[in-house]
């Protein structure tokens, strides 16, 4: 009974956890394996950063699967939700890895970076806050705080480090705007997953949200690195002449 509840989840999630699992460790291994002989070292920091990312998401999934990521969290009215929190501590350090990719490939200034990196964490720890209130209204006004810091880092993208972008030379502008395109659309998804799913709503149950954020996860990570690495845009850096 213990070892059922550990690999297959409360509802036989643990499906899409090994599934999470094996997406992440392959894309670790392809851009381990296409960057193997990378000599530039502007370069060779996309690979850092971009084998990081899978490889964290890689470690918090495997903690789900063996239901080490998941605790319980009881409400004000004795409801018990099943809390994946590794998701939480996975995302405080893969989405601004994930911002670094973009920001250093649009030429964005130090100081940008670290504006949107700090916006970036704040929103995930008030959206861990949110997860773990008793009280509904406080998991709604934390969601809410979150939501906009998530809006505060979409718009900075677009427009601040939009502007850097719009320097760079044209392999560099394409890739860009497809790398910004896909952070617009899936990042806005995650806040409604939780909401429509066992945090919020409950409309969806544990099943059908780990699958959603799976897809979103690999489509955020994998998709998005393999577009980065396979791009000749960051070859060189920003500086090669085109
Ligand atoms: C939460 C809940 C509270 C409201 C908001 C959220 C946003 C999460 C985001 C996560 C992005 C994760 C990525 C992972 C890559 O694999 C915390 C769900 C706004 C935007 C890109
Ligand atoms: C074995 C624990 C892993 C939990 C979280 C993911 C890693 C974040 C650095
Ligand atoms: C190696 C490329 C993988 C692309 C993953 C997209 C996943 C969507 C479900």
């Amino acid at each position: 009974q213990a070892l059922q509840m550990s690999t297959l989840g409360v509802e036989g999630e643990g499906i899409w956890l090994a599934l999470g699992t094996i997406g992440m460790l392959l894309g670790m291994v392809y851009f381990m394996a296409k960057g193997w002989d990378v000599q530039d070292p502007e370069e060779e920091e996309f690979y850092v950063i971009t084998i990081l990312i899978a490889g964290i998401a890689a470690a918090s999934y495997l903690s789900m699967f063996f239901g080490f990521g998941l605790t319980e969290v009881e409400l004000v009215d004795g409801t018990v939700l099943d809390i994946y929190w590794a998701r939480y501590a996975d995302w405080l350090f893969t989405t601004p890895l994930l911002l670094l990719d973009i920001g250093l490939l649009a030429g964005a200034s130090r100081r940008d970076l670290a504006t949107l990196v700090t916006i970036d964490a704040f929103m995930i720890v008030t959206g861990l806050a949110a997860t773990l209130m008793k009280i509904p209204v406080a998991r709604y006004a934390f969601w809410t705080i979150s939501t906009i810091a998530m809006l505060f880092v979409l718009y900075y993208l677009v427009v601040t480090v939009g502007e850097a972008a719009a320097d760079a030379d044209e392999d560099t502008q394409s890739t860009f705007n497809v790398l910004r395109n896909i952070i617009l659309v899936a990042w806005a998804i995650y806040p409604v997953a939780w909401l429509v799913g066992t945090e919020g709503l409950g409309l969806v149950g544990l099943y059908g949200e780990t699958l959603l954020f799976m897809i979103l996860d690999l489509f955020a990570k994998i998709g998005f690195g393999f577009i980065l690495l396979r791009s000749r845009a960051i070859v060189g850096g920003d500086s090669a002449p085109t």
